[in-house]
């Protein structure tokens, strides 16, 4: 009973959502992992977690670290979320666990195969009229030209509308964090464009052969209801845009940065996975998830109690010292299989499969066609409360 004289609590003022901190994370993420294996961010009275070891444990024990109170800042038994909770990110088992099995089978790698020739002639064509037009906007063209056309498209929604994907997909990220300007501004505007989010997610909306119309096909096989397939429609188009748009434009961001890794991948075209891998480090396009505590934990003699918001850092265990050498170099040539950037556990990225496939394909047609990236201007930034990524890319290219 009462003060524990041994126990320790780090404290950090820091706002991990202000536009200092999004703008510039990674001084702050250094802070935050030494400060302590579990830091109290006293203005928002929630945990962090910024180092490797801490970070993978907390996620791969969901039975301590729920998801079902919200992977975002906001506490669902506490406050009501602002769309009904998503039935595999924002779930536990059991729910968790027969939502899962269903996009674990339609997402695998030898599904998501099945794919391969239309991403890549896509990505072709793509790639080669942007470098026939020489300078592009790395963002607009191509990072969101490119999963904005083969993502729906494997799903099976029509092409009107989805001009509202990438405000939904900013709606929802922005979500994950307090409702600041960066959340009241993503929300404007936001009942017409969840209505047409949910007008997509219905059977009736879905092509036969797609993505979409394969979680129905569960349905039918008695593995969820009908309006539980409707909303795993949704978790696609919540997740299926944002997250490799910004990955595709961090990856263009790099090569640009860092020419002579470029030349490294020209050179040796069969570095291509483990160069996005080292991108997804590197530059993580997911930054952070939150969790909840289910019961009081001790993470290397700090108390956390039973029922806290727990803030992950993604990014920051990405490039931290103690796991990784030359944490802040960009190199395509280390082992960068590891990182955090899709999470681990059960909760570890079901789309990961397509992610690889989009950027394969991107970067395996412009390997080809592409001997440098210039940026022409200043990269503009495009702050969010969980991504990190770019407004515009200014780029010319060096044709090979
Ligand atoms: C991984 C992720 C991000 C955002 C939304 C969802 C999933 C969802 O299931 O809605």
């Amino acid at each position: 009973m009462g003060i524990d004289a041994t126990a320790i609590r780090p404290v950090s003022t820091v706002d991990p959502f202000s536009h200092a901190f999004l703008t510039d994370p990674y001084p702050h993420h250094q802070a935050m992992r030494e400060a302590g294996p579990a830091v109290w961010l006293a203005q928002y009275g929630i945990w962090a977690m910024a180092r490797h070891q801490e970070v993978r444990d907390a996620l791969t024990d969901w039975q301590t670290y729920c998801s079902g109170a919200g992977v975002g800042l906001s506490d669902f038994r506490k406050e009501p979320p602002w769309r009904p909770p998503s039935i595999i990110l924002e779930a536990d088992p059991p729910l968790h666990t027969r939502t899962r099995a269903v996009l674990t089978r339609i997402l695998s790698p030898a599904a998501i195969n099945v794919l391969r020739e239309t991403f890549t002639r896509e990505a072709e064509a793509l790639a080669g009229r942007l470098v026939a037009r020489g300078s592009f906007d790395g963002v607009a063209d191509l990072a969101e030209a490119y999963p904005l056309k083969v993502f729906p498209d494997a799903v099976g929604i029509s092409e009107e509308g989805r001009e509202n994907l990438l405000p939904y997909g900013n709606m929802v990220f922005n979500s994950f964090g307090p409702r600041n300007d960066l959340f009241e501004k993503a929300m404007a505007n936001a009942a017409a464009v969840r209505d047409w989010i949910m007008s997509k997610c219905s059977r009736a909306a879905l092509a036969p052969e797609g993505l979409g119309m394969q979680i129905f096909a569960a349905v039918d096989a008695g593995e969820l209801s009908e309006v539980e397939a409707g909303m795993l429609v949704r978790s696609f188009l919540s997740a299926g845009i944002d997250t490799t748009v910004y990955g595709l434009g961090n990856a263009l961001y790099c090569f640009a940065q860092y020419p002579e890794q470029w030349t490294i991948l020209r050179e040796n075209p069969n570095l291509m996975r483990l160069a996005f891998e080292e991108v997804l480090r590197f530059e993580a396009p997911v930054q952070t998830f939150f969790r909840t505590t289910t019961r009081a934990v001790d993470v290397g003699g700090v108390k956390l109690a039973d029922g806290e918001k727990v803030l992950l850092f993604l990014a920051a265990a990405n490039r931290d010292p103690r796991r990784w050498e030359r944490p802040d170099s960009f190199d395509i040539r280390r082992r960068a299989t590891g990182h955090m950037t899709f999470g681990t556990g059960i909760h570890g990225c079901v789309g990961q499969a397509i992610a690889r496939l989009e950027t394969e394909a991107v970067f395996s047609a412009l390997v080809k066609r592409v001997k440098a990236f210039e940026l022409v201007d200043e990269p503009v930034r495009r702050l969010n409360n969980t991504l990190r990524g770019f407004d515009s890319l200014p780029l010319r290219v060096v044709p090979a």
